[in-house]
């Protein structure tokens, strides 16, 4: 009698294994049949109660029934095993041939873009480039400049002081102290750089922002030279006419001194934050270089002359792009950075 139910059990549990569709169904029919608390396993408990007979022919029966059905067990999770895994091969499949994604490119600032295009255009007139450190000495950002200690015209650029007699430079020019000194007559120098003042920020004033400073030493170097540098600056950067207007500036370092302004391109003219309503907004200061400021790097004044000019050239990125807040080129958001 129990041999037969052993036999109808095996059956049975053979057939639901085979029918098992997910693991877990699978595992469930393992524990009900040949777990410790599974049906052989009653089988076994049952056997207590036999004679030795019968316990010995229905040893043998139970035995064979659960490696018969181990072994089908074994098979259909191998199977399960074999299908999960080509399934995971199937999904995490790289072609290692194809050919790579683009990477994320980055860009050159505009400031960057701009003065490139600035130094390409002065390199291709025979200038040369300089670079100028942006701690500076009081000697080559005022005095050498025409500006000694008790001039008023210290305090027309608000200056970041460090210890002794040093400072943040204030502006580009101390490069062309550098420049005369380093080159001597006849020169032609730009040196583009960063520049600090103590300033209040609003929408055309940073506290650290960019010049470029540009200068031509010569014989007989007059106003028309400058003007005709300036011009081919100009329309080299905006590439259509735009409206300038010179008048009288005063800078210690340049004798006569002129501010070159621009036509406001934010507004066209009517008044915005950017030109402080004005319509014309400061770029392009410049002059003949003031005899003072060449005898000081040992360059004659009766024998050679000059222009130099300093260049906003945040603020001409701003006209350019057409930005109307200074505070965003040097914001770092990269919604704005990735417009140009
Ligand atoms: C100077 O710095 C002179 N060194 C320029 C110069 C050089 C004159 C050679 C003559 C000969 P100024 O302080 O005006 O000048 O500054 C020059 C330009 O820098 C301004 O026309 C303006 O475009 C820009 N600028 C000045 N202050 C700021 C500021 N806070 N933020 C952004 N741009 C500024």
């Amino acid at each position: 009698m129990i041999e037969a139910n052993l036999e109808e059990l095996a059956v049975s549990a053979k057939a639901r294994i085979e029918a098992a569709t997910t693991v877990e169904e699978l595992e469930a029919v393992r524990v009900e049949v040949l777990g410790r608390k599974g049906a052989l396993a009653n089988v076994s408990k049952e056997m207590a109660k036999m004679t030795p007979e019968q316990r010995a022919t229905v040893g043998k029966l139970l035995n064979a029934a659960k490696q018969a059905l181990e072994s089908v067990f074994d098979e259909k999770k191998t199977a399960f095993d074999s299908a999960a895994l080509s399934a995971r091969l199937e999904s995490e499949w790289v072609d290692l041939t194809a050919p790579a994604p683009d990477p994320a490119r980055g860009a050159l600032h505009p400031l960057t873009q701009i003065q490139t295009e600035i130094e390409d255009l002065f390199v291709s007139l025979g200038f040369t480039v300089l670079d100028g450190p942006e701690v500076e000495s009081d000697e080559h950002n005022f005095d050498a400049l025409n500006i000694p200690a008790d001039h008023p015209a210290r305090d027309m650029q608000d200056t970041f002081w460090l210890e002794g007699n040093w400072l943040l430079r204030t502006h580009t020019s101390p490069v062309q102290v550098r420049g005369m000194r380093k080159l001597g007559p006849p020169l032609r120098m730009i040196a583009p750089g960063r520049v600090f003042r103590n300033e209040e920020v609003d929408a055309s004033h940073e506290h650290t922002f960019y010049q470029l400073e540009g200068m031509m030493v010569d014989k007989d170097v007059s106003v028309a030279h400058l003007l005709y540098f300036m011009k081919t600056l100009l329309s080299g950067i905006f590439k259509r006419d735009v409206m300038v207007r010179l008048r009288p500036g005063y800078f210690p370092f340049v004798e006569p001194g002129f501010e070159l302004d621009i036509q406001c391109l934010i507004c066209g003219g009517s008044g915005c934050p950017v030109c402080k309503q004005s319509g014309w907004v400061e770029l392009l200061p410049c002059g003949l270089v003031h005899p003072n400021v060449l005898r000081k790097s040992g360059i004659d004044p009766e024998e050679y002359g000059g222009f130099a000019f300093g260049l906003g050239l945040t603020r001409l990125v701003m006209m350019r792009y057409a930005i109307d807040d200074i505070r965003q080129l040097q914001g770092g958001d990269l919604r704005f950075l990735r417009q140009f």
